[in-house]
């Protein structure tokens, strides 16, 4: 344990075992897409902010993964959270493409030869052609059809991996592609994200059971990205809509596992999904910053705007303020639902590295504070290993440990990558990094 008895002075250490590494998703970084709804999105005039496009990504379907994981390896990391890319695996329905199985497989074969924690999550954003169709997550036949390729990814690749994440953030998706126009299908109805939500959740439950029906001790959670909502003044107002942006982008998500229930606006009436409660062998925490809440009609999120100052953001996507504080209360309300946590990802777009370095040891050391509370964490997978494509951004945001050219396709380590590595190796966070990067603001302006 963090700072338990025995602690030797001065050093912070991490639970026995720790899972450190990077995480990325299959269509940010593989290039050349399946048949799938994102490349069909960012084919369409004004869908990336900054008019770029995917392309080669980072080059992993063509065979730069073995490279990227084979120097994660090298460079202090024991784990590494990957995606599969579905519109590859079933690019028609009932399909399953032998080729695209056979390079995960050996991708996969790759990984645990270098030793290293393989965890895979089944579904990142992107859908199959077929399936966005029919109408993507509002088709109430999609939580079922999740759980048949959770299924025969068990079959043909479960031995060769370690933990699974079902389904990425549930509520960003939700959000970003039937409640606004951000992702596609670009929705923009709040009763299209409600009605998607449910059937996230209904998907994850059916991933969970497939896992499990198909292999004993599998281990398999939700992933869920939990900003922290703060009220932006004392004012009654601020605080009651920091409440009901944290309720339904969060919590009902949070109750979801707790106790199986869905809560309204995901239902009517609350309601009991059989199964449910407890479906999550651990819980990924995907955290990226806070947000203050002030009340105001209008804009994004109906009720309520964002108005935290400074803010890691861009013209069309807010990550908020960098809070180890946030970070830690988030950890600690995760490990109250009886699950071990993984940080499933954590990081910030920074091509420069200047905010980085103090963003990854002081949310470290908070994440340290959480565990000597009593928190039971598992990892660290810090977002991303490389950089790449970020969604409706395009290539503007850099979040990597290593930058990547995208016109050489060459990779050079941020100096972040060298502070990474040396808290993995020493499964802690050494004096020397404490006292170069344990203070002072992460974002220059910021408290
Ligand atoms: O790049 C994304 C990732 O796909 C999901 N979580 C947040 C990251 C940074 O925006």
């Amino acid at each position: 344990m963090v700072g338990a008895g025995g602690r030797e002075p001065g050093v912070i250490r991490f639970p026995e075992g720790f899972l450190w590494g990077a995480a990325t998703s299959a269509y940010q970084v593989e290039g050349r897409p399946g048949p799938c709804d994102w490349a069909d999105w960012e084919r369409q005039p004004g869908r990336i902010a900054d008019g770029s496009r995917s392309g080669e990504a980072a080059g992993w379907w063509a065979g730069k993964a073995e490279d990227d994981l084979a120097w994660a390896a090298d460079h202090g990391h024991n784990a590494h959270r990957l995606g599969l890319a579905w519109s590859r695996l079933e690019p028609e329905p009932g399909r399953w493409d032998r080729a695209a199985f056979a390079r995960y497989a050996a991708i996969l074969d790759f990984a645990g030869r270098l030793g290293l924690h393989r965890m895979v999550t089944l579904h990142h954003f992107t859908l199959p052609r077929w399936a966005a169709a029919r109408g993507g997550w509002t088709w109430p036949g999609l939580p079922e059809a999740l759980g048949r390729l959770a299924a025969e990814v068990a079959r043909r690749l479960g031995d060769r991996v370690d933990s699974w994440c079902t389904v990425n953030e549930p509520n960003v998706l939700a959000v970003a592609a039937y409640g606004s126009a951000h992702f596609p299908p670009g929705r923009d109805s709040a009763w299209a994200a409600f009605r998607a939500m449910r059937h996230l959740l209904l998907g994850h439950l059916a991933a969970w059971t497939a896992l499990h029906d198909a292999l004993p001790g599998a281990r398999a959670g939700l992933v869920l990205n939990l900003p922290r909502f703060e009220p932006a003044r004392k004012h009654p107002l601020d605080r009651l809509v920091a409440w009901l942006h944290d309720y339904v982008f969060n919590e009902v998500f949070v109750e979801a596992i707790r106790s199986g229930r869905l809560l309204p606006p995901l239902a009517a009436l609350p309601r009991a999904v059989p199964g449910l409660a407890g479906a999550s062998d651990f819980v990924g925490l995907n955290y990226y910053g806070l947000m203050r809440v002030r009340f105001g009609v209008g804009g994004p999120y109906l009720v309520g705007r964002h108005v935290q100052e400074p803010s890691v953001r861009t013209a069309t996507n807010d990550w908020g303020q960098p809070s180890p504080g946030g970070f830690a209360a988030q950890v600690r309300r995760l490990a109250a639902l009886g699950r071990p946590v993984i940080v499933t990802e954590n990081g910030v777009m920074d091509a420069e590295d200047r905010i980085r370095p103090r963003f990854l040891v002081q949310h470290l050391r908070a994440l340290a504070g959480a565990v000597e509370q009593g928190a039971d964490v598992r990892g660290y997978f810090h977002w991303s290993l490389v950089d790449n494509f970020e969604w409706a951004e395009g290539w503007t945001p850099r979040f990597g440990l290593l930058a990547l050219d995208r016109a050489t396709g060459r990779r050079e380590p941020r100096p972040s990558a060298a502070i990474f590595e040396a808290i993995a190796r020493a499964n802690g966070l050494p004096d020397d990094i404490l006292a170069a990067w344990g203070e002072g603001p992460i974002l220059a302006g910021a408290q």
